[in-house]
């Protein structure tokens, strides 16, 4: 029995897609993308797995909504290994749909007989993010399906190409998000101030929390317990979520991922390491999964625009895992970890994981490439 993968992914990636076992699906416009994504979706699959952070997670929501049933899932963040080959036979696996990009860097990609491999980037065109890939795919989802896709977007920074997408979802819950109607109105709404407007945190920067909360705090169980809630009650109900008074579980995992924010941000500004006035050297204090993305990405939204800032953590096996943010496309982040074959990602968000060894190496590359981009 072989194994077949179906990938859905937006991200920039050095992989060899040249393998004589890889298709890589073309488009003529985004239109024409969604319906070929839609060929893929329609059919069934043995195993869905994507990666841990909401916009993996609200893709498998969105997809299960669309198949009326809690679909076989797992969170992955090592990609599909030879090791792995076993255990998926002995569990009937013999064909899997993956969302973003861990499946795609970190698999053997020569297990597979066939892989059908779905990216906007193949075709040159703008970078929509896997919710919002298979929402527009998957139309009949409705409005369950869109707001749930918003959120996903909203955590993947990708707002300014999902613009019309957000004007629906502001202008039905406007009075949720004053502060925004104009700016959705007016097609200005960006990733920058759909999360802060004014110096003042938005309903949509609490959202995007509540739904890195459960796998930050609970790991695979959280995100386990936020995929079957919705798909269960078939509702997620954004006005009393973002009321902080009622219990329900998101709220109350959003709040401890709060106060380990708090708490990470006081640790940060006094203990950064600080080279060229620039490059914002920081080990995170919390070891929790997707923290430390999450985290990154937070300060960066809050230091001037063009410092770059690079988070490690040791991971269990002795790596070293990174997390790159800026808010300076120029300096290709992205593109400078695919070229240092380590890693990738987009513009101002990439990530990769080294050996330990490397570690001096990879840093002082770093800080060269980017500033040959000043
Ligand atoms: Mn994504």
């Amino acid at each position: 029995m072989g194994l077949n993968l179906v990938l859905v992914d937006h991200h920039d990636t050095n992989v060899d897609l040249s393998g004589e076992n890889i298709e890589v699906i073309k488009a003529k416009n985004l239109v024409d993308f969604y319906k070929k994504v839609r060929n893929y979706l329609e059919k069934d699959y043995d195993l869905i797995v994507s990666d841990e952070d909401p916009d993996g997670i609200t893709s498998v929501i969105i997809y299960s909504l669309f198949k009326d049933k809690l679909v076989n899932f797992e969170g992955n963040r090592k990609g599909i290994k030879k090791e792995d080959l076993s255990s998926l036979k002995t569990k009937g696996v013999s064909t899997i749909l993956a969302f973003d990009w861990f499946a795609l860097c970190y698999s053997d990609l020569e297990i597979f007989d066939k892989i059908i491999y779905l990216n906007p980037k193949s075709s040159n065109l703008i970078n929509v993010n896997t919710s919002e890939i298979i929402y527009r795919a998957l139309p009949e989802t409705e409005k369950l399906g869109r707001d749930i896709s918003t959120i996903g977007t909203v955590c993947d920074y990708l707002v300014d190409t999902s613009k019309e997408k957000f004007k629906e979802f502001i202008e039905d819950y406007k009075e949720l998000f004053p502060e925004l109607l104009e700016l959705a109105r007016q097609n200005k709404l960006d990733r920058y101030n759909a999360y802060n407007v004014n110096g003042k945190n938005t309903k949509l920067y609490d959202l995007s929390l509540m739904f890195w909360a459960p796998f930050i705090i609970e790991s695979d169980e959280g995100n386990k317990k936020l995929i079957n809630s919705i798909i269960k009650e078939k509702k997620l109900d954004i006005k009393s979520l973002l009321d902080k008074n009622n219990s329900h579980y998101l709220i109350n995992m959003y709040k401890e991922l709060l106060s380990l924010i708090t708490n990470e941000k006081n640790n940060f500004y006094s203990k950064s390491k600080i080279i060229d006035d620039k490059f914002y050297f920081y080990e995170p204090i919390t070891h929790k999964n997707g923290f430390m993305s999450k985290f990154s990405s937070i300060i960066t939204d809050e230091l001037p625009k063009d410092k770059v800032i690079i988070m490690k953590s040791k991971s269990d096996n002795g790596k070293l895992k990174y997390s790159l943010r800026t808010r300076e496309n120029k300096y290709q982040l992205g593109k400078i970890l695919n070229s240092l074959g380590v890693g990738g990602g987009h513009d101002e968000a990439a990530g990769c994981i080294i050996n330990q060894e490397k570690e001096e190496w990879f840093e002082s590359e770093l800080i060269k490439l980017i500033n040959q981009k000043i």
